[in-house]
């Protein structure tokens, strides 16, 4: 089999998701908005795909990249993107992600499996937690810890058995402030009662001193985990942090570097847990190199983010992630509702708080092809 072409499709939807300029989510005016589809073409028939990527990148770097290369090769593909990342500096581990994405559903279209069963399969659902939208100033959004202890309570009332508070950060003026991070994580606290696992992850370029006042006031709280308080640049700061505080510290999440830069937290003693997803090492590939270094050093590790790709690891780890991080969630927005280019939502979640593996080929994604050709924005490519 071999790859004779790279397609991408971009296609518009209706969103009430915005942007602050920081780049945080938040509910806003519903807008229109793109989205684009990466297709792998074969010789042979199957295809796989992906979201998010970047059109020119498909052009100007996977297609020279990928084609004529058997697409089963993942690993070979996955190092030659990896490499051509030196020089080619808007090649950024989020983008290779999606092509390494891409060739994993190809692989389990073909094989008719979903991907974690490729990759050896472990569990079929794991825990979701409840992963809130960055604060606001939207009286009964997330505007104060009142705010966020209702819609705590909300969260346990639909099924979540865990919940992570992003608090406020820039550009809301009078934030970051480490003591109305605090009040939030003690109205939440008080709302959901002891035995609900809480984490927080705060406005992430905090001091060393801010972020051990906050490590120790969430201490006090029984707070499950402390994530990113500070820049993630400072392997030495995490060292130090986490040498003070008995609450687990973890990272990296956003720190460049793939698994070698893990290794490197691993070895400072920088994190308690480690912490990646496909966007920040570069997909599957690298994604389980990570979890398999966390086991060799006995840690865990916790997946950032959602989708098929995170979702799909999760599936195939031996090891904890204890949970899959559903949301982002806000009040004001039904994170249930199925994304229009979807037939099914791919992290549906039950009752009892669980995300279940999805048991179609490939990434898991049921994509809605009518929906993205109705609404392409592009003609005839
Ligand atoms: O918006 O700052 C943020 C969040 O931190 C986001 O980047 C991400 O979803 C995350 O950190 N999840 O854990
Ligand atoms: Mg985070």
């Amino acid at each position: 089999m071999k790859i004779v072409d790279i397609k991408t499709r971009t296609f518009k939807y209706k969103t009430n998701h915005v942007r602050d300029s920081e780049g945080h989510g938040h509910p806003g005016p519903e807008h229109d908005a793109t989205q684009t589809l990466l297709t792998i073409v074969t010789d042979e028939g199957p295809a796989g795909y992906a979201f998010g990527v970047n059109p020119a990148i498909a052009e100007q770097i996977f297609k020279p990249a990928l084609v004529g290369e058997d697409p089963f090769y993942r690993e070979k593909l996955w190092q030659r993107l990896k490499h051509w990342q030196r020089i080619h500096r808007n090649l950024t581990d989020n983008v290779i992600g999606v092509a390494d994405m891409a060739l994993w559903d190809l692989a389990g279209r073909c094989f008719d499996q979903p991907v974690y069963k490729l990759l050896g399969g472990y569990r079929d659902k794991v825990l979701a937690y409840a992963s809130t939208m960055c604060g606001d100033e939207e009286p009964g959004g997330l505007s104060s810890p009142d705010d966020y202890a209702r819609f705590a309570e909300w969260c346990i009332q639909r099924g979540y058995k865990a919940i992570k508070l992003h608090t406020w950060m820039p550009p809301i003026a009078w934030a970051p402030d480490p003591k109305m991070d605090v009040k939030a994580c003690a109205a939440v606290r008080e709302a959901v009662g002891d035995d609900i696992p809480l984490m927080l992850d705060c406005y992430h370029y905090y001091s060393r001193e801010q972020a051990l006042y906050i490590g120790r006031e969430l201490e006090k709280l029984n707070y499950y985990w402390f994530e990113e308080p500070m820049d993630e640049h400072s392997t030495s700061s995490y060292a130090w942090l986490a040498e003070q505080l008995d609450i687990p510290v973890v990272g990296p999440e956003t720190a460049e570097g793939k698994m070698y830069t893990r290794a490197e937290w691993i070895l400072r003693g920088a994190a308690d847990i480690l912490r990646g997803g496909v966007g920040d090492v570069g997909g599957i590939t690298p994604l389980m190199k990570t979890v398999h270094l966390a086991e060799s050093f006995g840690m865990a590790m916790e997946v950032h983010g959602g989708g098929g790709g995170n979702l799909q690891v999760l599936g195939a780890m031996g090891i904890p992630g204890e949970f899959y991080e559903r949301g982002l969630l806000h009040p004001f927005i039904d994170y249930d509702e199925v994304e229009p280019w979807l037939h099914s939502k791919i992290d549906a979640m039950d009752d009892e708080g669980y995300v279940h593996l999805p048991q179609g080929p490939g990434l898991g994604y049921d994509i809605n092809f009518d929906y993205i050709e109705e609404n392409s924005v592009e003609t005839g490519k």
